[in-house]
């Protein structure tokens, strides 16, 4: 006999069909890095992650080379986010599974036949998939002979790709994103750009140019999707970082509005189709020079539907030269909040700033928005419970349920939200670190950082708990 559940779910700010689920990409996830026919990506060589440099060749210590061989163990993963009650699934797509190299005229079946395998796995569940295009995952030899986006020549190798997938996917694919933290490429050049000119060595013109190139192959693609799948709906990718000044001081307060700006341009372009004016008049002042062609102009008015972002960690600015000590493990830097605490990582945590920011989005861009990156980075320990191996979460609960209720209080602010997924729904290799004792999910996968263990699956205390927040629409969290 079923016991009927007391929760009520009218109690929820979260509208009927938010879509629920979980964040992954190909080159954290998949492994079998030299099968299917698979080229070489960049993650190939970078056996320590986003923050260190770069090899010649893969590493055998580099754990993403097979990760958590989810390539064939896909089907048992997709089982489990169903058993969660998962309605949406957020995955990319490694371009050097479809074009091994990067610049071939045809595409590689193999690998297109193992999305199709993916996809049929997420309609067998009833999964809505999300599909990242380009996350972090350049083909290692567009990197190598074009030296990334700062080569105008990527926009139509992108092109080439899309078309590929649109056509290809585009029967079951209706929510797509371009490039996954586009803003990025202005902090981490070789992992978000493929860009292999040293960092230090970049001029600010071929660092933003590279990122022009990005945003017109991003406005790009927008077009074709929408010419070749009418219902489709395409949304950029960035970080959000809310930023707050360090102290009242009206000096803090704009260098948090110049910080905001170098964030923010690339939501401004992708919502509004140019660059603002405040772009302008920075390029103009740091001596910026772009090739901006008038067909660029034409197709960056190609404007995105939504609007969608991760969330880890909120910092601070100052004007004040003597207190910018940055911040430790973040991509974009900043200045550590005295107010906060901060992961074993280094990454402050903030929950109100996720409403915060979810309020400054929709009041900017007026698109709507969806949450495709946040959860908590933490080391597990796999316990026996009843005879059961588990791992007792209840820090990583504590976290998505204070960032959830942050979350249904945007859109109780009436911020449009299509859904949350949140990153790393089970175990995977880090982007920054390349660790996989950084551990996001509510599913634990037995691999260490030396490369051992068996790669069996193990549901944790969050499982239970996610797919309860699921199941009631978020009417299950605690307030
Ligand atoms: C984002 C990336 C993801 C993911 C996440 C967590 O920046 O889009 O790929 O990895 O951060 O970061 P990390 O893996 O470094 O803990």
């Amino acid at each position: 006999m079923t016991v009927a559940t007391t929760t009520r779910t009218s109690e929820t700010p979260f509208p009927p069909g938010f879509l629920w689920g979980g964040a992954t990409a190909a080159n954290q996830i998949e492994g079998a890095y030299d099968q299917g026919g698979k080229g070489l990506s960049i993650q190939d060589v970078m056996p320590k992650g986003g923050m260190a440099p770069r090899t010649d060749a893969p590493t055998p210590d580099n754990l993403k080379l097979d990760a958590i061989d989810f390539y064939h163990r896909y089907a048992e993963d997709i089982a489990l986010f169903a058993e969660m009650g998962f309605s949406v699934f957020r995955f990319s797509i490694a371009w050097s599974r479809i074009f091994p190299r990067g610049d071939e005229a045809e595409p590689n079946e193999e690998g297109l036949a193992f999305y199709d395998r993916l996809l049929d796995e997420c309609e067998r569940h009833g999964i809505t998939p999300l599909v990242t295009i380009s996350h972090y995952e350049t083909p290692l030899h567009l990197a190598e002979t074009h030296d990334g986006w700062v080569s105008r020549e990527m926009i139509g190798h992108f092109e080439r790709y899309c078309r590929v997938l649109f056509e290809r996917y585009g029967q079951r694919v209706k929510l797509w994103l371009t490039f996954n933290e586009i803003n990025s490429v202005l902090h981490l050049p070789f992992l978000s750009g493929g860009i292999t000119t040293p960092k230090e060595e970049l001029s600010p013109s071929a660092l933003y140019q590279a990122a022009h190139h990005e945003l017109v192959a991003s406005a790009l693609a927008t077009r074709i999707a929408h010419e070749l799948i009418p219902d489709a709906k395409v949304g950029c990718m960035v970080i959000a970082m809310p930023t707050y000044p360090l102290t009242p001081d009206p000096q803090d307060v704009l260098a948090v509005m110049h910080a905001d700006h170098a964030n923010l341009m690339f939501g401004d372009v992708h919502t509004r189709g140019s660059y603002p004016g405040y772009a302008l008049r920075s390029f103009r002042e740091h001596g910026i020079e772009l090739d901006i062609t008038d067909e660029d102009r034409e197709i960056l008015r190609n404007t995105v539907d939504f609007v969608s972002f991760s969330y880890y960690m909120s910092i601070c600015e100052t004007a004040d030269p003597a207190k910018r000590v940055t911040g430790q493990g973040n991509i974009m830097g900043g200045v550590p909040n005295p107010t906060l605490e901060a992961s074993e990582w280094g990454w402050q945590i903030d929950p109100v700033g996720l409403r915060i920011v979810l309020n400054q989005f929709w009041d900017r861009w007026q698109k709507p928005l969806f949450i495709v990156e946040n959860g908590l980075g933490a080391r597990d320990e796999l316990v026996e419970v009843d005879g059961v191996l588990t791992v007792l979460d209840d820090y990583r609960i504590a976290y998505l349920n204070d960032h959830l209720v942050q979350v249904g209080e945007a859109i109780a602010d009436g911020v449009e939200l299509w859904g949350y997924t949140t990153w790393g729904p089970i175990d995977l290799v880090s982007a920054s670190t390349a660790q996989l004792s950084k551990r996001y999910g509510f599913i634990y996968v037995d691999r260490d950082d030396d490369g051992s263990g068996t790669l069996q699956r193990y549901r944790k205390q969050s499982f239970a708990w996610y797919a309860e927040v699921i199941r009631t629409n978020g009417a299950s969290l605690q307030r």
